[in-house]
């Protein structure tokens, strides 16, 4: 036996909670697509690190597909790059001297889609204070705290007999960061919940981890220069074809 269909009556409060599905759905898909835009927007590739790591010379590799004879930056080198997917990317190497890198990197970072930090692999162990602190103050930066942008970790000079690898400058960077995110987040005199997270960057109960930043975190090698004339740059242009 057919059952008899029962008319559908839509009062007032039906249609107030209708409208207000409907303009939830529509606000979240606004904000989505504007979200999308602005990190689509955010096409620059910052090459920083401490001075003489070899960031001018892997710049002048990657874009000119040559070797100079480069000097201590005192401003930064910009040009376009197309990855493998057609991606187009603005390379900015900055330079790394202490007075003048953080100028250039408030000046970039919020058009950072993702940062190289160059290493100098050979002297990193000798240098591992500086290098840390410098990683860490660009780690807790609240532009990149916010925006999150990729990073790789590039340990250059690779050429050199006695440079330490990808997995130990890992391991350096860790146990170099374990301790200083403590000085650090003691410094801060303010009891802010919020502030002394971001300074422990991670887990306080764990020791420091780069799985466990809210950024994704990669390493590899590179050499800019060999005596044999060769290059090796391939690891970060397997990374910028991943930029995208
Ligand atoms: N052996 C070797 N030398 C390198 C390599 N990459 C760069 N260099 C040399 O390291 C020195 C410093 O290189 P730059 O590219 O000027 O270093 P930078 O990081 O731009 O330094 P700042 O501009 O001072 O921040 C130069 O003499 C380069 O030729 C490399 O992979 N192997
Ligand atoms: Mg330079």
């Amino acid at each position: 036996m057919a059952e008899k269909k029962v008319p559908v009556k839509l009062d007032g409060t039906d249609f107030t909670k209708i409208f207000i599905s409907i303009f939830v759905i529509v606000i979240t898909l606004v904000l989505l697509v504007l979200y999308k835009r602005r990190k689509s927007s955010r096409q620059g590739i910052l090459l920083t690190g401490l001075c003489d790591s070899g960031k001018t010379l892997i710049f002048s590799q990657l874009i000119h597909n040559k070797h100079i004879q480069s000097h201590t930056s005192i401003k930064e080198n910009i040009a376009n790059y197309v990855n493998s997917f057609n991606k187009l990317l603005r390379i900015v190497d900055i330079p790394g001297h202490e007075r003048l890198r953080d100028k250039f990197f408030d000046q970039y970072k919020d058009s950072t889609k993702g940062i190289v930090y160059v290493v100098d692999s050979l002297t990193l162990p000798h240098d591992i204070r500086d290098a840390a602190e410098y990683l860490y103050n660009i780690l807790v930066d609240p532009v990149i705290q916010r925006n999150c942008p990729n990073l790789l970790i590039l340990c250059n000079k690779q050429d050199q007999t006695f440079s330490k690898g990808a997995s130990a400058i890992k391991s350096i960077f860790e146990k170099e960061l374990n301790t200083l995110r403590i000085t650090k987040s003691n410094q801060l005199e303010s009891v802010d919940h919020k502030a002394k997270r971001i300074a422990m960057l991670g887990d306080p109960d764990e020791d420091f981890d780069f799985a466990a930043l809210p950024l994704k975190v990669d390493i590899a090698e590179s050499y800019a220069f060999h005596k044999n004339g060769s290059v090796d740059i391939e690891g970060l242009k397997k990374w910028l074809d991943r930029q995208i």
